[in-house]
C-alpha cells in the first residue's frame, strides 16, 4: 500500500534587511533569512501595509537564503516576510516581518571640493530616510552636518571640512572620493567619485621664514622641501605642510607643483583645471 509521504515545512525564524554590497539599483530591498531544511525554495512577500500580504506580490527564489526584491517605489515603507515551500506546499505561517525603504542611491553628480575649505553640498539621490548619515572614504574630509531638505527624501544638505584648515594638518588626498548615504537601518547606497578633491594651490608657497618670498613660489620652497624629501607619514620628519597632494608621502609629485610654478606670484585665484593660481605675470615688475 503506497504511503503518502509528506514533507514537513518548518517555520522560518529570522530575516534581516541586508546590507549586502553590490551594484545599487533604484527601488530594491535586499534581505536574508535562516534556511529551512526541507525547503525547495522561498517566496518573499512584500506589501506597503504591515501584516497584509496578498497572493500576487512576492518573488520566488530557490535554495538560497538571500534575495533582492526589485521595482519598489521610492521613499515608501515596505513590509516583507518569507515563506518556504516544497512539494507539500507553502509554510503555513510567515516569517517575522521586517520593514524598510528601498536601498538609497546617490546621483552621478560630481562635486568638486578643494583642500582647505568648509562647504555645504546638496547630495541628490533617492530613498534618503530621515536621519540618514554620510560617510566618505577619505580620512581628512570630515562630515560636519547632514540635514534633509525639508519634506524631501532625495536631497541632503551636507556640511563638510576638507583639510587642511591650518598648518600642520594633513591635507585631504586629491582625487576621487567615494560617498555613501547610510540610512538609520544601516542600508546604504554609494557612489565612487561623487567627490573630487582639488589642490589648495595657496599651499605651494610653504616657506614662512622669509617675508620677501611670501607671495612667490621660488627657490626657498625647494630648500625647505629638500629637508623632508622622500619621507612618508610614518617618519618623524614627515610634515604635512609639504605633502601637497595629501597622499602621505613627500615626494616628486609634491615637488612638481613647486617646480612647475617656479617664479610665479599669487594671482588670488585658487587651483582650477586651467590655472594653478601662480603666475609670473602677477609679480611686481622687478620680480619678473
Ligand atoms: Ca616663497
Ligand atoms: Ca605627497
Amino acid at each position: 500500500m503506497p504511503s503518502m509521504k509528506r514533507s514537513r515545512i518548518l517555520a522560518i525564524i529570522v530575516i534581516a534587511l541586508g546590507t549586502m554590497t553590490g551594484v545599487a539599483q533604484a527601488g530594491t530591498i535586499s534581505l536574508q533569512w535562516d534556511s529551512v531544511a526541507s525547503a525547495d525554495g522561498y517566496r518573499i512577500y512584500y506589501s506597503t501595509t504591515s501584516g497584509q500580504f496578498n497572493s500576487q506580490d512576492y518573488i520566488q527564489v530557490g535554495r538560497t537564503t538571500q534575495a533582492t526584491v526589485p521595482n519598489l517605489q521610492d521613499c515608501t515603507t515596505y513590509y516583507l516576510a518569507v515563506k518556504a515551500f516544497n512539494a507539500a506546499g507553502e509554510s503555513q505561517t510567515y516569517s517575522d516581518e521586517i520593514s524598510g525603504w528601498a536601498r538609497p542611491t546617490v546621483a552621478t553628480t560630481v562635486h568638486s571640493v578643494r583642500q582647505g575649505s568648509q562647504l555645504e553640498l546638496e547630495i541628490q539621490g533617492s530613498n534618503f530616510m530621515p536621519g540618514a548619515d554620510i560617510e566618505v572614504d577619505n580620512p581628512n574630509i570630515f562630515i560636519d552636518s547632514v540635514v534633509a531638505s525639508p519634506g524631501r527624501c532625495d536631497t541632503l544638505i551636507v556640511g563638510m571640512t576638507v583639510e587642511p584648515l591650518a598648518d600642520g594638518v594633513r591635507a585631504a588626498e586629491i582625487g576621487s572620493v567615494q560617498l555613501s548615504v547610510v540610512n538609520p537601518d544601516l542600508v546604504f547606497g554609494e557612489r565612487n567619485g561623487a567627490l573630487q578633491v582639488t589642490l589648495d594651490s595657496a599651499r605651494f608657497n610653504f616657506n614662512r621664514s622669509d617675508q620677501t618670498t611670501l607671495n612667490r613660489v621660488d627657490g626657498k620652497e625647494l630648500v625647505w622641501m629638500a629637508g623632508v624629501f622622500g619621507v612618508s607619514e610614518s617618519n618623524a620628519l614627515y610634515d604635512p605642510d609639504y605633502d601637497l597632494d595629501g597622499d602621505g608621502y613627500i615626494d616628486g609629485a609634491d615637488l612638481s607643483y613647486v617646480v612647475s610654478n617656479m617664479g610665479g606670484c599669487w594671482t588670488g585665484t585658487n587651483w582650477t583645471a586651467s590655472d594653478s593660481g601662480w603666475s609670473i605675470g602677477a609679480c611686481a615688475a622687478e620680480l619678473r
